[in-house]
């Protein structure tokens, strides 16, 4: 039996890099595999249901699914170290973990497909070596290559919108970055659930893939050594004379923090209460029996979000997983106490995202067996 863990992922996957640097923070023992190994096909996809990265295996043999599960997972077990217990931190990490994870596709994807000159080549490499060397494998690359470029247009990148996602991306990495020149972390002086979140976009496409990669450098110098903070496992902030630990005292959100928000919700607001009214009428239409697939290649598309941010409109996908993160964020507010809720209500007013507290499909989204399932 292997004594550590596996962990199925490659280098250029948006949500390996969450779990892995959740994994290298915890300081987790694991080996990376590509699901071209063997292994994969034969042991694991039977349990995992879909052939997603990340997937764990643990030394017992239990494969774990998908990122928020496998964090979920150590958390469970571990008192959950990445878990603020202040109401409006609490709020504010679960709410980055949704935005990273589902949020941020449009400008990831942009950054990546949309700059063939300077990013193909390194796409090329790890395309092509997440595969074994057998007889298809230019072919098979290619075909994978031509698939994810249309990701781009499907998140709502068109040549109209094209100047619309990139200033909404650069404006909030300006904000971002203000913000990590005051604090190595979102929260303070370790990182929370949020940040892992934060990172699938931010690592693998945005703060890795040539392109993006230096304007992140060259204009964002603070979330590029956030970006490499996150993938190593001591707190790593030598630029901080004076650091702290854990999160930030007496739940205190940094007003850097609130100004991130208020330029993701410019998007992520609109397009939830879009992808919302579209996926409600998916369910009143298709009656999902409860405990049907709800994401993944088996499920059947669920239709669009529609909006209009800065004069532009964008058509965008829409994903029941960004749903599935939301309950939480959801939940965790309406655990708290009337007291409680009047605080984080007013924060998110200052942030302009206090809309997603109510925004929820018409079936709760839950997990069976690795796969998001609806159920009433
Ligand atoms: N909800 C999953 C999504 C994982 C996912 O879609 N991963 C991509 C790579 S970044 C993938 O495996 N795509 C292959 C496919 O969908 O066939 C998670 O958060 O782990």
């Amino acid at each position: 039996m292997p004594s550590t863990h596996r962990l199925y992922a490659i280098t250029h996957s948006l949500y390996s890099g969450r779990a892995r640097a959740y994994l290298i923070k915890q300081g987790i023992a694991f080996r990376e595999l590509s699901t071209g190994h063997e292994s994969f096909k034969a042991d694991v996809l039977p349990k995992a249901k879909l052939p997603t990265i990340p997937t764990l295996v643990t030394p017992t043999g239990e494969v774990i699914r998908d990122g928020a599960a496998i964090i979920e997972h150590f958390e469970a077990k571990t008192g959950r170290p990445c878990r603020p217990t202040g109401p409006r931190q609490r709020v504010l990490s679960a709410l980055f973990d949704v935005i990273g994870t589902d949020g941020l596709l449009r400008p990831a994807m942009h950054y990546r497909w949309n700059y063939k000159d300077a990013n193909l080549a390194f796409l090329k490499y790890h395309f092509l070596h997440s595969q074994r060397d057998l007889p298809q494998r230019e072919e098979k690359t290619e075909h994978m290559m031509e698939r994810m470029q249309n990701a781009a247009q499907m998140f709502g990148v068109t040549s109209q919108s094209m100047p619309i996602v990139e200033s909404l991306y650069l404006d909030f990495l300006d904000a971002l970055n203000s913000h990590f020149k005051h604090y190595p972390y979102l929260l303070g002086w370790k990182p929370c659930i949020g940040d892992f979140g934060l990172l699938g976009p931010m690592y693998a496409h945005l703060g890795r893939d040539p392109h993006p990669a230096q304007i992140m450098q060259q204009r964002a110098t603070s979330v590029y050594r956030w970006v490499e903070r996150m993938n190593r496992n001591d707190q790593d902030a030598p630029e901080f004379f004076n650091p702290s630990s854990g999160f930030l005292a007496d739940d205190e959100i940094p007003d850097t923090l609130v100004a991130v928000l208020r330029i993701l919700a410019e998007d992520f607001v609109p397009e939830t209460r879009s992808a919302a009214a579209s996926i409600n009428a998916w369910l009143a239409k298709h009656h999902p029996e409860d405990g049907a697939a709800a994401v993944g290649r088996l499920a059947h598309p669920l239709g669009n979000a529609e909006f209009t941010i800065r004069n532009q409109t964008i058509r965008a996908v829409a994903q029941p997983y960004r749903f599935y993160l939301l309950q939480r964020v959801q939940s965790v507010y309406e655990g708290l106490s009337a007291d409680e809720k009047l605080q984080v209500k007013k924060l998110l007013d200052a942030c302009g995202m206090t809309e997603i507290l109510t925004l929820t499909l018409n079936k709760t989204l839950t997990r069976i067996d690795n796969l998001e399932v609806w159920q009433s």
